[in-house]
Formats: structure tokens, sequence, C-alpha cells
């Protein structure tokens, strides 16, 4: 039996249900760290977080800001497309659907892009940035988000892959068109449900 066979009759074995684990996946109990590029460092007062594009109300929040509004707890999977997934994750954050909302998205709204530092980015259709469970998250585990898994702030879909989740956070851009962000450009799948192993283009 292969490495994957055994992980997922481990997964049983803990007691959960395997069907959380999508096909292709195994189950770690460890955090990896996955990015492109340094870790930013921020001055204080330094990181903001602005919501553009197609909506009536752009804004800009201040780290304080954000974590001043009601915040919502979220335990969730989560699925790296290469292939690690962590069950139980703790976040804390804003749910997306609240500042899109107080944007006042126009009525041709149907995407987004979320942009992160150095450029990186991932598209999104609206209807799923506005899910319950995404959030632009700065807590993990009842502590800030440490900087090499995002911190101060993230976002977290956690029903896509979670290369559609940016660490650092910076933007999130409004459209009425989708359009492929860093890895999507790279032949990673536009839309990446990790229980349809949309991994790359054509999947
Ligand atoms: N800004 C930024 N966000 C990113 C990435 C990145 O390269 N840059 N990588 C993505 C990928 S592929 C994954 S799996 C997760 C990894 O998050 P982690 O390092 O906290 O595990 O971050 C996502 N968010
Ligand atoms: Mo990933």
């Amino acid at each position: 039996m292969g490495f994957f066979d055994r992980n997922r009759d481990e997964v049983a074995a803990k007691g959960f249900d395997p069907a959380r684990l999508p096909p292709g996946q195994y189950l770690t109990d460890r955090f990896p760290v996955l990015h492109v590029g340094d870790v930013p460092e921020y001055a204080p007062g330094e990181w903001s977080l602005t919501v553009f594009g197609m909506v009536q109300e752009p804004f800009t929040l201040s780290f304080e800001e954000l974590t001043a509004l009601p915040s919502t707890a979220l335990t969730t999977d989560i699925h790296c497309v290469t292939k690690w997934s962590k069950f139980d994750t703790q976040w804390r954050g804003v749910r997306v659907a609240d500042l899109i909302a107080r944007a006042k998205p126009s009525e041709a709204a149907s995407h987004v892009m979320a942009h992160a530092e150095q450029g990186y980015t991932a598209n999104l259709p609206l209807a799923d940035i506005v899910r319950d469970e995404s959030l632009v998250a700065w807590e993990y585990g009842g502590e800030p988000i440490e900087p090499i898994h995002g911190g101060p702030v993230r976002l977290v879909v956690p029903h896509l892959y979670f290369w559609k989740s940016p660490k650092w956070l910076r933007g999130i851009e409004v459209r009425d068109s989708d359009k492929p962000g860093f890895w999507e450009r790279n032949g990673y799948h536009m839309y990446g449900d990790p229980f349809l192993e949309q991994r790359f283009w054509g999947d």
C-alpha cells in the first residue's frame, strides 16, 4: 500500500470522517509554509486593506479599524494543491461579505481579485468570497497570525485550494469579469475546488 492509501486509512483510524479528505490529498498535523517571495515586514500602522473596483463606496481600513469590526470564529479544514490537507484549523476575522456590502458593489459585480504583497493575486467568483466561511482573518489558533502564515492579515477561503487564500492581503478588487491571478496565469485552475480536484487548466 502506498503513502496516500496508508494516510487515508490513518484518517479513519484517528476517528475522522475520511470524506473530509479530498481525492489525491494527505492529512498532516504540521502547518507547512508555502509562498513565493519574502515575508513582508510592516512598520506599525503601515498595513492597510482597500476594497475597490466596481463599487460605489471604495474604502481603506487600518489594522485597528479592521479588527474593531464584528468578527467571526471559524474552524475549518484547508487543502493545498501540493496535496497536503490540515483539519480543524482555527481562524478569526471579518466576513468578506460584510466588507463587500459596505463598499456597495455595482450590479454588474461578478468576481473579485484578491491583491496581496509582492503582486500576488488570486481570482475568485463573488459568490464564493461572500460565503459565510470566507474571512479576512487576523487570528490563527487564538493568536495573531504569524508573519510566515500571512500575518498581520490574510484571506481564508477554505472551500477552495489554499492558493486562493492570499497571505499579506492588501486589497479586494470587485470586478465585472473573471481574470487569472498569479497561479492561475501559471496553469492553476480558475476555480480550484479540491473535492473536484481542479488543480490545473483542463481539470
Ligand atoms: N501572498 C501570498 N499568499 C499565498 C501564497 C503566496 O505565494 N503568496 N501561496 C498560497 C498557497 S499555494 C498556499 S498553500 C497557502 C499556504 O499558506 P501557509 O503558508 O500559511 O500554509 O498560501 C497561499 N497564499
Ligand atoms: Mo498551495
